[in-house]
């Protein structure tokens, strides 16, 4: 069906806002920012909102085994590939109030314009809540998105978060029973199109002054959990040359990672930085941090990668120290789907919003999704590109205008 601009609609973007605040007070935190970890409490209370907002708009809720909360709006043809958008309400640690949570209410306030204005879709559509899309509290991301997609790893179940607490003992006091979680792979062929609504996250848009981009592309990424141990001992008394210390062997390996990052055109960054004993006046016996490393191209992800473990390595061994480096987390990177871009180059259109294309250095669900069908990903301008920060900010202008973008894209993709 052509849908021409007379018949351009537009969701009620004061209502969108409201759901913006009243999710961001779920997890307020005392840095004026949110933490809503991966199924912890506030992740879990974020959840009852969602359910509560999915059945006041009138779609079907259900929440699969991976916990992925799922609403449906069946369409004239019941038995079609449904056209799926989503993304998460998880967060990082004092985060902001956008990222993810624009994606799912964005989601959410699209699909209840069309029912509101029965505006007219052959295939079902559906709005996902993801579970765990960071991965910073158990170290793997994209679990939700993952699960659907059929890349669930059993290994992940035995991960662990700060207090040891395990994933399969999260998952189980959110009443999910890891053993079926399996069960929420959905069959190729059942979804038509998945197309999400995300901030930027970085400071393109407001460069190039347009509200929102079009994702080409997704870097993919590789987290590395690195553990050296080397010898506590007495800062006053060990001689330089006697001493086997992880800290020395950390800051090289970190300063080595910043020039290949550099040198190859990529990111890299070093989270979660802690040393034992930690005390002023002891040597370091322990230091553990995680590495996230980012490239557009897999093979020079690939190649980066490599030679930062091989820079961590050397440095261990010249100083004698023991070194363990973990694969927790990776993605290839992913490039949006022709059919896509054009869907959503014409929901601008109709929606009357400009947006060029962008390259996306944030990881989405997208990526995983991309493993099930074709995808696309519509980027809203951050003020000053700030994010995973209780800085970061969207103006309601820019939200609803990429919420009428998403709802046109998914009209079209609906009926197509
Ligand atoms: O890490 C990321 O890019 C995303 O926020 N998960
Ligand atoms: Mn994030
Ligand atoms: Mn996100
Ligand atoms: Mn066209």
């Amino acid at each position: 069906m052509r849908m021409t601009l007379e018949h351009a609609y537009g969701i009620q973007g004061d209502r969108l806002w409201r759901t913006i605040q009243e999710l961001g007070l779920i997890g307020a935190d005392s840095s004026g920012g949110v933490t809503r970890l991966s199924l912890s409490p506030e992740e879990l209370e974020g959840r009852v909102y969602i359910t509560k907002l999915m059945k006041s708009a009138g779609l079907e809720v259900h929440r699969d085994e991976a916990g992925n909360l799922i609403g449906r709006l069946a369409g004239s043809r019941p038995d079609a590939a449904a056209v799926v958008t989503g993304s998460h309400i998880d967060t990082v640690n004092e985060a902001g109030r956008f990222d993810g949570a624009l994606g799912v209410l964005g989601g959410i306030e699209a699909l209840r314009a069309i029912k509101e204005q029965g505006i007219p879709h052959e295939r079902p559509l559906e709005v996902v809540c993801f579970t765990d899309e960071e991965g910073i509290r158990f170290g793997a991301g994209y679990l939700g998105s993952r699960a659907m997609a059929g890349d669930w790893q059993s290994e992940w179940l035995d991960f662990t978060d700060e207090e040891g607490v395990t994933l399969r003992e999260a998952m189980e006091s959110a009443g999910l029973s890891p053993e079926s979680v399996w069960k929420a792979k959905r069959e190729a062929g059942s979804i038509h199109a998945y197309v999400e609504l995300h901030i930027e996250q970085g400071k393109a848009l407001e460069h190039r002054g347009e509200p929102l981009g079009i994702a080409t592309a997704i870097y993919g990424h590789c987290w590395l959990d690195i553990r050296l141990l080397g010898e506590a001992d007495h800062a006053g008394t060990t001689p330089m040359n006697l001493r086997r210390d992880p800290l020395l062997a950390a800051a090289e390996s970190i300063l080595a990672m910043e020039r290949i990052a550099v040198q190859h055109g990529g990111v890299a960054t070093v989270g979660k930085l802690g040393v034992k004993p930690g005390s002023t006046n002891a040597i370091p016996g322990e230091v553990r941090f995680t590495v996230d490393i980012r490239h557009e191209d897999a093979s020079i992800l690939e190649r980066m990668t490599q030679e930062i473990e091989r820079h961590i390595v050397t440095s261990g061994k010249t100083r004698e120290v023991e070194v363990h480096i973990k694969h927790t987390d990776s993605g290839s990177p992913v490039a949006a789907s022709e059919s896509l871009l054009h869907a959503i180059a014409d929901g601008c259109q109709l929606a009357g919003v400009p947006a060029s294309p962008i390259v996306c250095g944030a990881g989405h669900d997208a990526v995983a999704m991309s493993r099930l069908a074709p995808i696309g990903l519509i980027l809203v301008r951050s003020k000053d590109g700030i994010s995973h920060h209780p800085a970061e900010w969207s103006s309601p202008g820019d939200c609803e205008a990429g919420v009428n973008v998403l709802l046109h894209t998914l009209i079209i993709l609906a009926n197509q």
